[in-house]
């Protein structure tokens, strides 16, 4: 059994395997002398020879227990048709949604603007090196989708204040949305991805009201949906107040926390595993203090199964050696 099933599936608490949200990206050398040569992010996601090499680059480097592939949760807007751009120092751009055209989008035209994802997956899952480890297949969550689809850029800088203003829009543009993350799941999962993370990044910007209508109902479908095809899934809604509710309503495999989430609380209220936590600015310390805080993780979860990983992505300014010797500090725990 690969290591993040022996968590997700028997609920082992005798090891804690490791990935690292945003392992593949900048704060790698060779990944940046790819990312030079390659201006326009999303050929660099379709190009599957190089998103293949640069999904291994970090399992070449470190001792991890699964490869995520390198591709991003905006390739769902790309594949229905609606403009995205990756702009250097400001983030995505995404074009006008218009909904006319997003409606006439069938299978076969998302499938064939973004195929090259699921060949990627091919490839990295058959890699010699992923014999022994997980391949994660991702998808942003329905809700931020939505965020990214609506408001054109990052809600970083601003949710744009009539944001909810044209409700029949919002729904029709969620349901297509659903639609069309359950065929990019099943392609992944029939392409050799053996467990899906749904990544809610902006769960957090809901008041509670909103949560059943706009994070609870669409996750809860996909999150049965993956079950239905027999791959565990984990869910990342991050900065949701109640992680608690979350987990009794939708019932995940696992669940991601966020790096303000207190361990000991969390330990107390959810019995499904676990993954994740630490703050990404502790790989920007010294050794000690990374080698203190990651213990403190390993030791609050030490008869919980849980699965090591940080609370964020990897920050770009992050020093390879610590990122190593994070992974070496969890494997020889
Ligand atoms: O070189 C560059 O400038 C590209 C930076 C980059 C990378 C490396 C982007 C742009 N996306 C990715 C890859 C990526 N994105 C992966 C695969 C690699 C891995 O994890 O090792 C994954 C899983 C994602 C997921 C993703 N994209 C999320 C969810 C996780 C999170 O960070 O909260 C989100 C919100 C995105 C959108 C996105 N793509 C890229 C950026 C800079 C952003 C965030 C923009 C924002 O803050 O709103």
């Amino acid at each position: 059994m690969k290591p993040l099933h022996k968590i997700l599936i028997n609920n082992d608490t005798s090891f804690n395997p490791v990935w690292i949200m945003r392992q593949a990206g900048r704060y790698l050398p060779e990944f940046r002398e790819i990312r030079k040569k390659n201006p326009d992010f999303i050929n660099l996601c379709l190009n599957h020879h190089l998103s293949t090499e640069i999904t291994l680059q970090p399992l070449k480097r470190f001792d991890l227990d699964a490869a995520i592939i390198f591709s991003d949760i905006l390739m769902l807007p790309y594949g229905l048709g609606q403009k995205v751009k990756f702009e250097k120092n400001f983030g995505p751009k995404l074009g006008e949604l218009n909904l006319n055209e997003i409606a006439k989008i069938d299978e076969i035209d998302f499938v064939e603007k973004i195929h090259r994802v699921y060949k990627a997956i091919e490839k990295v899952s058959t890699d010699p090196i992923l014999k022994n480890k997980n391949t994660i297949g991702f998808v942003g969550a329905p809700w931020t989708l939505l965020v990214y689809m609506i408001n054109q850029q990052s809600p970083k800088k601003n949710l744009k204040k009539d944001f909810f203003k044209d409700e029949f829009l919002i729904n029709r543009i969620l349901l297509i949305i659903e639609k069309f993350l359950k065929i990019h799941i099943k392609n992944q999962i029939d392409n050799g991805a053996n467990v899906i993370q749904i990544f809610d990044s902006w769960a957090g910007l809901l008041d509670e009201k909103d949560l059943p209508n706009y994070v609870y109902s669409p996750t809860l479908n996909l999150v049965n949906y993956v079950k239905s095809l027999n791959v565990p899934v984990i869910c990342f809604p991050r900065e949701i107040k109640n992680y608690k509710e979350f987990c009794d309503i939708i019932k995940p495999d696992a669940v991601s926390i966020d790096y303000n989430v207190d361990p000991k609380k969390i330990l107390r209220d959810i019995k499904i595993p676990i993954q994740g936590g630490l703050d990404p600015k502790i790989l920007l310390t010294d050794k000690e203090t990374l080698k203190k805080e990651a213990s403190k993780y390993l030791n609050i979860f030490k008869d919980h199964p849980y699965i090591f990983n940080l609370g964020h992505g990897v920050l770009p300014e992050t020093d390879p050696n610590m990122f190593d010797y994070l992974v070496k500090t969890v494997k020889n725990y």
